[in-house]
């Protein structure tokens, strides 16, 4: 019984803090765009952007997604690997918009992004769009 209880208390908990979302990508996911000048993420509460992690990198065609999202966010000192210009970002903010260089190549585009959650939990999440 005690234990029920204990369990109980951790589920309603894990609802009171539930994590960060993602509400909008832009461009969406999947979408096929022109020369995009912006890519632009908004959440579902504001975020610590000192504590986020934010990238737009070339998805190479055959690549797994999965493996080039983790690698890209594990990776430091890539400013020269990346679509987007790594602006500094500070502050809190629920929705975040990231310069991108301008004359991308047509191919795939993968943006990653890490944030820590209302109860410290870090949510990472990736979403990929095609430049014609
Ligand atoms: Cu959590």
């Amino acid at each position: 019984m005690r234990f029920l209880l204990a369990l109980l208390a951790a589920l309603s908990l894990g609802a009171a803090f539930a994590h960060t979302q993602v509400t909008a990508v832009t461009p969406r996911a999947n979408a096929q765009v022109t020369a995009p000048k912006t890519v632009t993420l908004t959440f579902d509460e504001p975020i610590n952007l000192r504590f986020a992690t934010f990238k737009v990198v070339p998805l190479p065609a055959g690549a797994d997604v999965e493996q080039t999202a983790a690698a890209a966010l594990a990776r430091r000192d890539d400013a020269a690997l990346r679509a987007d210009t790594a602006p500094a970002l500070s502050g809190m903010a629920a929705r975040v918009q990231l310069p991108l260089h301008a004359g991308l190549k047509p191919g795939a585009y993968l943006i990653v992004w890490r944030v820590v959650s209302d109860d410290g939990h870090p949510v990472s999440g990736h979403s990929v769009f095609w430049v014609q």
